[in-house]
């Protein structure tokens, strides 16, 4: 969509929001925004320059979740599930993790598509961010990463895939909660997996962020 279009449509969202006087959190939620998610990725990445062919070979895997439903970028920070109950792994399942076991009909289904993701160069020591645009503050967030010797580029992730490596408790609504991360003694390709709790109803978030360890 142009992005005169864009503003138009935000525009209107909020005039519903208004004149139903919805809470925020009906269009407005939040993502890994560093290292950033898939979908957010994509969405930062070519959201003004969608439709630029050369994003077919630059940048792949963005390309076929483009192809396969713009909405999983438009809606970037609407990745999330209700009423889990805490039972991620239940909700969720092996090769599902990165579209929160193909939430909202299957939106983000192209997030679990295995290939070259584009990965952003970490050292071990590193902070996750997570940009809560909506104000829900969190009950929790884990961070978890694949164990050495995942190939994120060949192999479907499964929660076995992952080890738990940072975990923070209730958080006060703010923009943005910085999670520091030790990544212990993993090189190479990974993928961050980041659950968000958030405070104001049962809504839970699940966030893929490809990197690379370079120290
Ligand atoms: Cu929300």
């Amino acid at each position: 969509m142009p992005k005169r279009l864009r503003a138009a449509a935000v525009l209107a969202a909020a005039a519903v929001m208004m004149v139903g006087g919805a809470v925020p959190s009906a269009t407005a939620h939040g993502n890994a925004t560093d290292p950033p998610s898939r979908n957010y990725g994509c969405w930062d990445r070519w959201g003004a320059d969608f439709q630029n062919p050369a994003m077919a070979t630059e940048d792949p895997m963005c390309w076929q979740a483009w192809q396969a439903d713009t909405n999983a970028m438009w809606n970037w920070n609407g990745l999330y599930r209700e009423n889990v109950a805490g039972n991620h792994q239940a909700a969720i399942p092996d090769g599902q993790l990165c579209s929160a076991g193909r939430t909202q009909n299957g939106r983000y289904a192209a997030m679990d598509a295995v290939g070259d993701w584009k990965a952003v160069n970490k050292p071990r020591n590193f902070t996750v961010n997570v940009y809560d645009q909506a104000l829900h503050g969190g009950d929790y967030y884990r961070v978890y990463i694949t164990k050495q010797g995942f190939n994120p580029i060949t192999q479907s992730l499964k929660w076995s895939d992952l080890e738990l490596v940072a975990s923070v408790g209730r958080t006060p609504p703010q923009n943005n909660t910085v999670i520091p991360v030790n990544a212990g003694s993993r090189t190479g390709r990974h993928i961050v997996y980041t659950i968000w709790q958030a405070s104001h109803l049962d809504q839970s978030y699940y966030f893929c962020s490809d990197v690379n360890f370079t120290s």
